[in-house]
């Protein structure tokens, strides 16, 4: 059944934050590269927007989805993957930090986490500075097609905890087998006020 979410369109890339034109509503996905933004991106919209890379640290623009006019879905850089010289690694970080405090349209800051790898420790710096900034966040754990089935509810309980959030809030998601993805695809759509409902 058709979407809201399958309307979605590339916009446009960016590295200056101040240059991303007005929105109405969006929602951003942050992770360490290769935590699987773009892939969830894909999944969400069920189509090839995003270009999910085998080459970590690949996007390094701000790249913008708009599912209605206003309406954004914004992957971000990676974070945490060591090429390039160290001031282009500082300078991603400020791109994302400026981009983050800056938005006022921010409806929520989907942070990814691989649910078989847990937290790193950037994960962790990102979350302490999302709610010291007092920008709502949430984490989604990825890949959990590569978690046992056996093991996925505590694997989960592992994850919440790591995190430091009830293992209810933490959403649990494989773009590869699809768990998960309707709801957050309905919640995203929610979030960025394009909902139908008729997923
Ligand atoms: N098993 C599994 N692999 C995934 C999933 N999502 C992404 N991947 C793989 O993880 C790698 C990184 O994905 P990508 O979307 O490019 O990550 P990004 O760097 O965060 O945008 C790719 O090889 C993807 O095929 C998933 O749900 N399950
Ligand atoms: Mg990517």
């Amino acid at each position: 059944m058709a979407h809201a979410l399958d309307a979605a369109r590339f916009l446009l890339s960016e590295t200056d934050p101040g240059k991303l034109g007005p929105s109405l509503a969006e929602v951003a996905f942050v992770g360490r590269s290769n935590s699987g933004k773009s892939t969830m991106i894909n999944a969400l919209c069920r189509r090839e927007l995003a270009r999910a890379s085998r080459t970590p640290g690949r996007t390094r623009t701000i790249n913008v989805y708009e599912a209605a006019p206003l309406r954004r879905i914004v992957d971000l850089p990676g974070y945490g993957f060591a090429s390039g010289p160290a001031e282009s690694r500082e300078g991603w970080g400020a791109m994302i930090e400026g981009y983050l405090s800056g938005s006022r349209t921010l409806a929520a800051i989907f942070v990814l986490v691989d649910a078989k790898l847990g937290p790193t420790r950037l994960d962790l710096e990102m979350l302490d500075w999302l709610q010291a900034e007092g920008l709502p966040w949430r984490v989604v754990a990825t890949k959990t097609d590569q978690v046992q089935p056996s093991r996925a509810a505590v694997r989960r309980r592992e994850v919440a905890r790591a995190v430091g959030v009830a293992p209810e809030a933490l959403a649990w998601v494989s773009s590869r087998d699809g768990a998960g993805v309707g709801e957050l695809r309905n919640e995203v759509a929610r979030l960025i006020g394009v909902a139908g409902g008729k997923n």
